[in-house]
């Protein structure tokens, strides 16, 4: 889409903050937020507005205006609904929720399958021994991380994280009770989050709205704040899981197991299988995977073989066969550049179905 930007003046470039029904609320990189909206010639030519999307906005005045044009993305992402993130930073902490290796690997799994830059951090060290921190350090070693660690409420090892973030949009993201808003209102002095005592059922309460918002932290950058990210279904291709998993990339790095569409369980001339740590915790997730792949395969079948009559002002039309929308079966020789396009595509085909 070209524009008539002749009077250059008049768009103003910002990046989107937050989006609700038809209105975004646009931070221009002159500091200025404006409540926008989308104009009808955007709609009509199917672009849509996600949070994180650089614009530029033509205003009205001082409060309000009109996106003109989105610029183009570096990155989009189902859930949540966000464009141009950088990079994923999952919070834990240590103790008070205490951490646990399979909640995590959920966490660990689920942010890989975003393919963004990923971070862990670790919170609350000061409740715990230091021989607890340097357990936990060699143990995430092993897995292939390398986390941050430090305590909110004490302010220790904050500086890094702020180094971390500089420049960047990161999604945070974490179980509840570990520290992430507490963690926003410090790196933000100016922002207001709730802390505390708001349960994980809460959260997700119909009453709570369930949409990403960005907070611009002082020294550059955005934090997205994200319910939608902590959800607990492993929703991934089996074949893909493995390369979730850096112990299972390493190996596929150096050698191939005998079956391009092993899945590491039994198969002979297997080179994943073996006695890494959180190999139990990847055949669990496998099983997971495989029964979420079936579901949707009979979901799959049940709507090419079914068709649904539907009686509307005394006409009866048959409704078009629904999209099975979010999984494709991976061919059996796909390899894992084939898996993570097709990755990328259900992610772009499925920005707005939040
Ligand atoms: N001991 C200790 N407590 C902390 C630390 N950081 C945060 N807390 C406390 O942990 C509790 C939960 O903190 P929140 O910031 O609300 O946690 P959250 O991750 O935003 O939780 P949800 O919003 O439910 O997802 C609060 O009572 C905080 O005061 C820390 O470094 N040490
Ligand atoms: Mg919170
Ligand atoms: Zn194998």
């Amino acid at each position: 889409m070209t524009l008539d930007t002749s009077n250059q003046q008049d768009y103003k470039p910002g990046t989107v903050i937050s989006a609700q029904a038809n209105f975004y609320q646009v931070r221009l990189d002159s500091g200025d937020t404006l409540l926008c909206v989308r104009p009808t010639r955007l709609k009509k030519i199917g672009q849509s507005v996600l949070v994180g999307d650089r614009v530029l906005v033509k205003a009205s005045d001082a409060e309000r205006g009109a996106i003109a044009e989105v610029l183009p993305r570096t990155t989009v992402l189902e859930r949540p609904p966000m464009a141009n993130a950088q990079q994923v930073f999952l919070v834990f902490s240590l103790q008070d929720p205490p951490l646990e290796p399979i909640q995590l690997s959920r966490f660990l799994v689920k942010a890989e399958s975003t393919r963004l830059n990923l971070l862990l951090g670790l919170n609350k060290i000061d409740l715990v021994e230091e021989a607890e921190i340097e357990k936990w350090q060699q143990t995430l070693h092993s897995w292939g991380y390398s986390p941050y660690f430090f305590s909110v409420s004490h302010n220790i090892g904050i500086e890094p994280l702020r180094e971390a973030l500089k420049d960047k949009i990161t999604i945070l993201a974490g179980p509840s009770g570990v520290g992430k808003s507490s963690l926003i209102s410090l790196l933000i002095p100016q922002v207001k989050v709730r802390i505390g005592a708001v349960s994980a059922k809460l959260h997700r309460g119909r009453h709570t709205t369930r949409h990403v918002e960005l907070f611009q932290l002082p020294q550059g950058g955005f934090i997205a704040d994200s319910p939608g990210f902590n959800q607990p279904q492993l929703d991934i291709p089996p074949q893909s899981l493995i390369y979730y998993f850096p112990e299972g990339r390493m190996r596929l790095a150096e050698k191939s197991c005998k079956f391009q569409d092993c899945l590491h369980r039994n198969e002979p001339g297997c080179v994943v299988r073996g006695d890494w740590e959180r190999y139990p915790i990847y055949l669990l997730f496998l099983t997971e995977a495989i029964e979420y792949q079936q579901q949707l395969q009979r979901r799959g079948e049940e709507e090419t073989t079914v068709k649904v009559k539907v009686k509307a002002k005394g006409k009866q039309y048959t409704e078009p066969k629904l999209a099975l929308k979010k999984y494709r079966r991976p061919s059996r020789k796909v390899s894992h550049q084939e898996v993570l396009t097709s990755l990328e595509e259900e992610i772009e085909t499925d920005e707005n179905s939040y």
